[in-house]
């Protein structure tokens, strides 16, 4: 992990157009925050599009269906286990801690993140949902029972729930519905949201991809902060290209001071 990624943004920062950005952020009383991958890319957690989202000679998109863990749950536990190691060392950036301070300075605020990592929870978001369910719990495919599973490694793989049926990840596959409660709370956010900020993620994967459209029709401002060119760019107020770990201090920071 690049230590640069975990200090705050240089205050000179240039924000390229991000300027009303930072105002319209400032004057926000209610913010909905969609992250994806990439806010954590700079904690060293591989993207699921981009050149390392390769794991061994599988897409992810191959494996993060129900069909492929029917057909091989063994198979889907080893990329699980394998990312739940890889993630366990990677700790939140300067982006994450940005949003965790843009939740605790705003009356209205919330955090919808694709992301199962857990790096929001660590950096100390508290508004959030996770729409697409967390690395770090389990849910039995046999009794129901969700749990918290924080183990290092598993006796077994595919791990058995104590009644004897499969563990799968407590996420959501290809294929799946996200849990209501988590999306209702999303779509109810984009629709009270002055600003919607939308981070680090390629805008493809439905609905998440749809809040920001929704919190626009809605009377939003749109900002998108990517370093790459997504389907949302064309439709956000304003697309800023670079890193979150150095855009949003810049942004949160111009912002956060002056937050009520
Ligand atoms: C649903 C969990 C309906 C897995 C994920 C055909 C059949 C079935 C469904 C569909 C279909 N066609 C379309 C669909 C809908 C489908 C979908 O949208 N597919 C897409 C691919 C077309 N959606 C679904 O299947 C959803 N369910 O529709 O169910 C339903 C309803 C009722 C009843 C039954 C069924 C489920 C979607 C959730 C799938 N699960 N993840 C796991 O994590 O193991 S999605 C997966 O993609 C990840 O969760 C990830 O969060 C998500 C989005 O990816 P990103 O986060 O954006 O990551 P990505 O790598 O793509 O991009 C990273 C970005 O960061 C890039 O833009 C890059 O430029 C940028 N970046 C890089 N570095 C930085 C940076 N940005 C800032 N700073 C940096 N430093
Ligand atoms: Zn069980």
């Amino acid at each position: 992990m690049s230590d640069e990624s975990t200090r705050a943004a240089p205050a000179d920062v240039r924000l390229d157009g991000g300027e009303e950005a930072a105002a319209r952020l400032r004057a926000a009383r209610s913010v909905l925050a969609l992250t994806g991958a990439g806010v954590s890319a700079e904690s060293g957690v591989p993207t699921f599009r981009g050149p390392e989202g390769l794991w061994r000679e599988f897409r992810p998109e191959h494996l993060a269906t129900p069909e492929a863990f029917a057909r091989d749950p063994k198979l889907v536990w080893e990329w699980y286990a394998w990312r739940r190691e890889s993630v366990a060392a990677c700790r939140p950036n300067a982006a994450h801690r940005a949003l965790a301070a843009l939740d605790a300075a705003l009356p209205s605020f919330l955090l919808a993140t694709q992301n199962v990592d857990g790096l929001h929870a660590l950096a100390g978001s508290r508004r959030m949902v996770e729409l697409h369910g967390s690395l770090w719990r389990l849910r039995c495919t046999g009794c129901g029972t969700v749990a918290d599973d924080r183990r290092a490694s598993f006796p077994e793989l595919p791990p058995r729930c104590p009644c004897g049926a499969l563990w799968r990840p407590d996420i959501v596959w290809f294929g799946e519905p996200l849990p209501a409660t988590a999306l209702e709370r999303a779509f109810a956010a984009a629709r009270e949201a002055d600003v919607v900020l939308v981070v680090g993620t390629s805008s493809l994967v439905y609905p998440a991809a749809a809040l920001p459209y929704t919190a626009q029709s809605a009377g939003a401002y749109v900002i998108e902060v990517n370093p790459e060119p997504t389907p949302l760019s064309g439709h956000a107020d304003v697309s800023l290209r670079g890193r979150a770990a150095l855009l949003l201090p810049a942004l949160v920071g111009r912002g956060a001071e002056a937050l009520p």
